[in-house]
């Protein structure tokens, strides 16, 4: 049979029959069955009719008795309403599929209420300072530490020293012996931040790990000791390894035992919930104490420059929710983004305007390289850590969606600052190269001549346009 034609008698087979039932029998047994499609056969001897009944099952049986009893009813007049010679003879068929679609819908409904329908922007939102808790085993691990090291990835951020100095004073006020291990040419500013004056340098590390043998290693702002630079071997003598930090894991290693919060705007949102725990529950033969004003100082120093000061797409009500608490505390907000945020030396300035001379646009303008060279350094008197922040004027430039910008630390050695602007994700490209960082902004060390490590970066950032 044609099955256009087929298709046609099944529908007027349907409609005919629903009408027959809701019109012509008076069973209240068939009440409430809904007819939901017909199936002939090939020769169209026999009709398969499907049904749906809304009622338990003793309602269907019932419903199912009901039309039995009305077939040849429904047959008869069938075949004289289409005028047909041999009406097919009627099958009904309990169709389970409405059941299973209001199933469906039932546990559709206990998802949407548990969340699972939510975007990450949703939920982001939804979030509050008390749902980032710290795991029980770093803070038992805190708790249990006499001398700890706390220290920050290789070339420190106002977060990295943020974090370091903040959490080092928590532990002191545990009675913990705290040293905080930074590095050499600190950025400006960093050195301004209450307490830095605790910070030794890296160069004095070994000795100072001959001397002290610290018993706890706390890592902030980074997850792996191959993030300390200079400190990575020294790092290794120390067994008992906890991290604190917010960076997404990338790379083959594993990251060390701790707290890793990508959620989370900057690792001092962190390091304010670990220092907060503390000081409420901070464990047998320890006293209770308050976060201080120079602890959330560091803080915020870290939340306003991880944020960009509340303009990058990391800043949600939670991070205004930290920002409430430590402001309460009395932290002097102009005076830390005066000191971290909006700064330039003389010689950092005038690197700022070769630096600037540097920028170059491919692909149509959606990507823009920068570079920072020695020569460039030499010249202006700069240092690297001039730098810091000129990637953000990269960012700013209109139409530009990737952003590369190199440093040379040493002669044919580049850290390159991959930067979005907009939607997308270069966290994939660092990894490429054994960095890592967030989708946003990431970071990665590369070998070789300036201009091939530029002509690879472009290839590498275009394939992440859409
Ligand atoms: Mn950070």
């Amino acid at each position: 049979m044609d099955p256009y034609r087929t298709n046609k008698m099944n529908n007027s087979i349907l409609k005919v029959l629903s009408d027959l039932l809701q019109i012509a029998v008076k069973d209240p047994r068939v009440g409430f069955v809904t007819l939901t499609r017909v199936k002939l056969n090939r020769d169209h001897s026999v009709a398969e009719v499907f049904y749906s009944v809304l009622g338990d099952e003793e309602e269907q049986s019932k419903s199912f008795a009901g039309l039995k009893k009305a077939r040849g009813f429904l047959q008869g007049r069938l075949g004289r309403t289409l005028g047909m010679r041999h009406a097919p003879a009627l099958r009904f068929v309990f169709d389970d599929s409405v059941q299973r679609g209001l199933q469906i819908d039932d546990l559709l409904e206990d998802l949407a209420s548990q969340g699972e329908f939510e975007t990450e922007e949703d939920r982001m939102r939804k979030l509050t300072l008390d749902d980032i808790t710290p795991p029980a085993e770093l803070l038992d691990a805190l708790r249990a530490a006499r001398r700890a090291w706390v220290v920050p990835h290789f070339n420190p951020d106002p977060d990295a020293i943020g974090a370091a100095l903040a959490l080092s004073m928590g532990l002191e006020a545990l009675g913990c012996e705290v040293r905080v291990v930074g590095y050499e040419d600190p950025a400006l500013g960093l050195t301004d931040l209450p307490g830095y004056d605790r910070v030794v340098t890296s160069d004095k590390a070994a000795q100072l790990l001959a001397d002290e043998a610290p018993d706890t290693l706390v890592l902030v702002d980074c997850h792996r000791i191959d993030r300390t630079g200079p400190l990575e071997d020294i790092l290794a003598g120390i067994e008992n390894r906890v991290c604190v930090d917010h960076h997404l894991v990338s790379g083959r290693k594993g990251p060390e035992p701790g707290w890793l919060e990508p959620r989370s705007c900057s690792t001092c949102t962190l390091i304010h919930q670990v220092v907060t725990t503390l000081g409420r529950k901070p464990g047998p033969d320890r006293e209770p104490f308050e976060l201080t004003l120079d602890m959330a100082t560091n803080i915020y120093a870290g939340l306003i420059n991880d944020t960009g000061g509340f303009r990058f797409s990391n800043t949600h009500p939670l991070t205004f929710e930290l920002a409430r608490r430590l402001t309460a505390v009395g932290v002097d907000v102009a005076w830390v983004s005066r000191t971290t945020m909006h700064r330039y030396r003389p010689a950092g300035l005038a690197l700022l305007g070769k630096v600037l001379d540097s920028f170059t646009y491919h692909h149509a303008g959606r990507v823009l390289t920068v570079v920072a060279d020695r020569a460039m350094l030499a010249e202006t008197g700069g240092t690297l850590s001039d730098t810091e922040g000129f990637v953000n004027i990269a960012t700013a430039v209109d139409g530009v969606e990737r952003i590369a910008f190199i440093k040379e630390t040493e002669p044919g050695v580049w850290r390159a600052s991959l930067r979005v602007r907009g939607e997308g994700d270069v966290q994939q490209v660092a990894a490429r190269y054994g960095g890592g960082g967030h989708k946003q902004a990431s970071g990665c060390t590369l070998e070789g001549e300036r201009d091939d490590i530029l002509d690879t970066l472009v290839a590498d950032l275009v394939g992440t346009l859409d």
